[in-house]
């Protein structure tokens, strides 16, 4: 009787990132248990995204129940609490940014951690009712020497954050995190619970074949955006031009140009002078990663994680992706500017 080949040895989320932290660093244990609590988090919003899934459709086959925008509204908060709540109870935390919640929250004595933890619970949310691909972004910063936790300690450039990542949820959860020596991926193996490395030491290829922008913003772009996804559009010398993809879901647009290669872009324009994404819990996590990957991520000018916040839900426009691209498009701005 043929006998079926069972892995035992999994390399869990948790196991790696104690691995890498011995070989990297001394392992207090206090980011383990951190991501143990983001982990948490990501996989209680899985379940609850595939379920307000369900509850659409059935929506929308009986026709007489309209729960979709509650049900949208209540993802967002439910996907925020849980967060919160195991966040300030890991007892590693001293300042939490929520793009739910208007004032950084800080964690009470007695609770208080070393960690700065900004994040965007669930981005994309407006795409639940479709069924495309939604997100949680994080960033994670240690705070300040000296300090108790302050928002000081989140208004700091990108490029000092400790970790970053995203879990995107589609047909399986995806966990996608940096902790300052490349990118690795995880998939949630939901029959056990348990983030395992699937994508380990993700590189961004040099050059793509996809540009990802909403292009109904076209008619208000300045002239060095234009320029250069004309020249992606309509490429000299009889080369092949690019291909649109726009899910218009961050995570799931990073998700594919850090796999796939290209360039991913919410640029400012002359309606949205700092154009749309967040700094802290958008841009700059994804701008690590990137760079992590080996991309390069800008405004166009500037590079993104160089950006000193000053509120902690400032916007910033930005370009990311494969590094020749997002070269070529430094070049086209630099010689408008
Ligand atoms: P949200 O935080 O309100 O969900 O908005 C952020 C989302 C991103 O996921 C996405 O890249 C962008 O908004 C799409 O914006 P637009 O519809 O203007 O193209
Ligand atoms: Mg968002």
């Amino acid at each position: 009787m043929s006998e079926e080949k069972v892995t035992t040895d999994i390399i869990t989320l948790t196991r790696h990132v104690l691995d890498e932290q011995r070989k990297h660093k001394e392992a207090s244990g206090d980011l383990t248990l951190l991501l143990n609590t983001i982990q948490l988090g990501c996989k209680f919003v899985a379940t609850n995204v595939r379920k307000a899934r369900l509850l659409n459709l059935v929506g929308l086959a009986g026709g007489a129940t309209n729960i979709s925008g509650d049900e949208q509204k209540k993802l967002d908060v439910i996907s925020n609490e849980i967060f919160v709540n195991a966040l300030r109870s890991s007892g590693k935390v001293a300042v939490m940014v929520s793009e739910e919640d208007d004032e950084a929250i800080i964690v009470e004595e007695g609770l208080k951690g070393k960690y700065c933890v900004v994040f965007d619970p669930l981005d994309g949310s407006s795409n639940i009712d479709a069924g495309v691909n939604v997100g949680t972004i994080f960033g994670i910063y240690r705070v300040h020497e000296d300090s108790t936790g302050t928002i000081k300690d989140v208004l700091r450039p990108g490029r000092e954050m400790v970790i970053a990542g995203y879990c995107m949820y589609g047909s399986s959860a995806n966990l996608v995190i940096s902790l300052g020596n490349g990118v690795n991926g995880y998939t949630l193996d939901n029959s056990i619970g348990e983030f395992i490395l699937t994508h380990p030491n993700i590189k961004i290829p040099s050059r793509g074949k996809i540009y990802s922008v909403n292009e109904g913003n076209a008619s208000f772009w300045y002239p060095a955006c234009t320029e250069y996804f004309n020249s992606l559009k309509f490429p000299p010398g009889g080369k092949n031009p690019y291909s649109a993809r726009y899910i218009g879901s961050m995570v799931a647009d990073v998700h594919r140009t850090l796999l796939y290669g290209g360039i991913f872009a919410y640029p400012a324009d002359k309606k949205s002078k700092n154009g749309k994404l967040r700094l802290l819990y958008e841009c700059f996590p994804m701008a690590f990663l990137v760079e992590q990957a080996g991309g390069q991520a800008t405004t166009g000018t500037t590079r993104v994680l160089d950006i000193v916040p000053t509120e902690i839900h400032a916007r910033a426009p930005i370009f990311l992706g494969s590094k020749d691209d997002v070269e070529d498009l430094k070049n086209i701005y630099a010689k408008h500017s």
